[in-house]
């Protein structure tokens, strides 16, 4: 066993032209692989390699360790499995920089590190992931040069990201595609306020996802939930600056997007443009369901509690509309910079339903424009209600 092992690394070592060897606790370290971590000299293929070494040798290691005290500067990569190892991980405990955007070679593509089919993926670590995005804000072109997502996770299951912190992305941050049983925790998320697109956490069809105890602020939504995704869970979240945390947007160009069951509670939404909210185009179809937003505690958000129906235009588009229903905004608690601290904007074609408010106490940070409540056929029920004074809710 001991001496397969040992050729199996010889090989592998032998094909990458260089030598490393498995610490006793099955990691390896990315230095072994010729990275520099000088933050000048391009690493890409040493993570390459080192990522082959944790995925596609039988029996060799399954941890990748990214060392403190180093930057590894890194550009496009395509991190595929499925790997050998039931699990693989990534400790980051140093910092990872993506090249700037006039050092980026990759052939088109809208990402920079990207996991593909790796399940029980675990990346932790005290370490950094730099987008190096402030290359890329000034300059929103399309096609080729449109900026890259910095790290998406698709068809990734069991995917657990702990500890990390990612900054300045040159679009979205962390974008998780078709993966189930998803965990993200104790993850810092910063990019500037004025950082074009900048979401922090983003879920398309993905399913069971716990985020908790993360700090994001950027220049777009915190956390974006968007089609095909269900059972989603956010707890002890600080947001701000950005644009809070958002279902959607739903049903662009007439898609048929759904959203349902995503409980987002205990959560600080400070500074932001936008709170809690549901966003859906109209000409859409589909369905934002079993949606609930409480203890949410809003310092100086533009629109706290939101739902738009009319997401990026002023009216309908030929009467279809995603169906929004059993949406709860409970205890939710603080100030806005507006006057608007509830806009609940549905659909002119079909109303939205079963929409509950309670506990609702949010005051304009201004005192001379006091905080109103508007609706467009907006159904559902109002209770315990302090300010803004909701009066026009029409019955289920
Ligand atoms: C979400 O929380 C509920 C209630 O605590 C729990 O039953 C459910 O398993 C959780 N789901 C996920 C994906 O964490
Ligand atoms: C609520 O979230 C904050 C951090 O945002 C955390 O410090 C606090 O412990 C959480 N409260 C509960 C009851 O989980
Ligand atoms: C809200 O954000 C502002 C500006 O970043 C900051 O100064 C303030 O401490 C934050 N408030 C809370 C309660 O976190
Ligand atoms: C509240 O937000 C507005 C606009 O976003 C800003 O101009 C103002 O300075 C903020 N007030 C506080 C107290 O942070
Ligand atoms: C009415 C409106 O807000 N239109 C905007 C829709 O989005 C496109 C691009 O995302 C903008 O260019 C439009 O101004």
């Amino acid at each position: 066993m001991e001496s397969l092992v040992t050729s199996t690394l010889l090989i592998l070592s032998i094909a990458s032209c260089m030598l490393w060897v498995a610490n006793g606790d099955g990691s390896v370290n990315l230095l072994n692989f010729g990275a520099k971590g000088d933050g000048q000299s391009d690493d890409t293929q040493a993570f390459q390699e080192g990522w082959d070494a944790i995925c596609k040798s039988n029996n060799g290691p399954n941890t990748l360790v990214v060392p403190a005290g180093r930057t590894f500067v890194i550009g496009q990569l395509w991190l595929s499995g499925p790997c050998k190892s039931n699990s693989v991980q990534i400790q980051i405990l140093g910092n990872i920089q993506a090249l700037t955007k006039a050092n980026w070679k990759g052939p088109c593509s809208r990402r920079w590190l990207s996991f593909r089919g790796v399940n029980n993926l675990h990346i932790n670590g005290q370490g950094t992931i730099d987008g190096q995005g402030q290359s890329w804000w000034e300059n929103t072109n399309g096609g080729c040069n449109a900026a890259p997502t910095a790290t998406v996770y698709e068809r990734c299951d069991g995917l657990k990201i702990d500890g990390i912190t990612y900054k300045n992305g040159p679009k979205f941050h962390l974008h998780v595609v078709h993966s189930e049983d998803v965990s993200i925790s104790n993850v810092n998320i910063f990019a500037p306020q004025h950082s074009h697109n900048t979401d922090g956490i983003d879920l398309t069809n993905a399913r069971q996802v716990n985020i908790h105890d993360c700090t994001i602020g950027t220049g777009d939504d915190c956390i974006a939930i968007k089609g095909g995704t269900r059972f989603v869970n956010i707890s002890n979240v600080i947001c701000g600056p950005g644009h809070g945390i958002s279902v959607g947007s739903l049903g662009e160009g007439g898609e048929e997007e759904s959203v349902n069951d995503v409980n987002v509670w205990n959560c600080t939404i400070n500074g932001t443009f936008g709170g809690v909210k549901v966003k859906t185009w109209p000409g859409g179809k589909g369905h934002a369901n079993a949606i609930s937003f409480k203890h949410i505690t809003v310092i100086n958000a533009s629109f706290p509690v939101m739902i738009d129906q009319h997401y990026n235009h002023s009216s309908d588009q030929g009467g279809s509309a995603v169906r929004v229903s059993d949406i709860t905004f409970s205890d939710v608690h603080g100030t806005c910079s507006s006057d608007q601290a509830v806009i609940l904007d549905c659909s002119d074609s079909i109303a939205c339903s079963n929409i509950k408010l309670d506990q609702i106490n949010i005051k304009a940070s201004n005192p001379s424009r006091p905080a109103i409540a508007k609706c467009n056929n907006a159904k559902g029920t109002a209770t315990d209600i302090l300010s803004p004074s909701i009066t026009c809710l029409s019955s289920s």
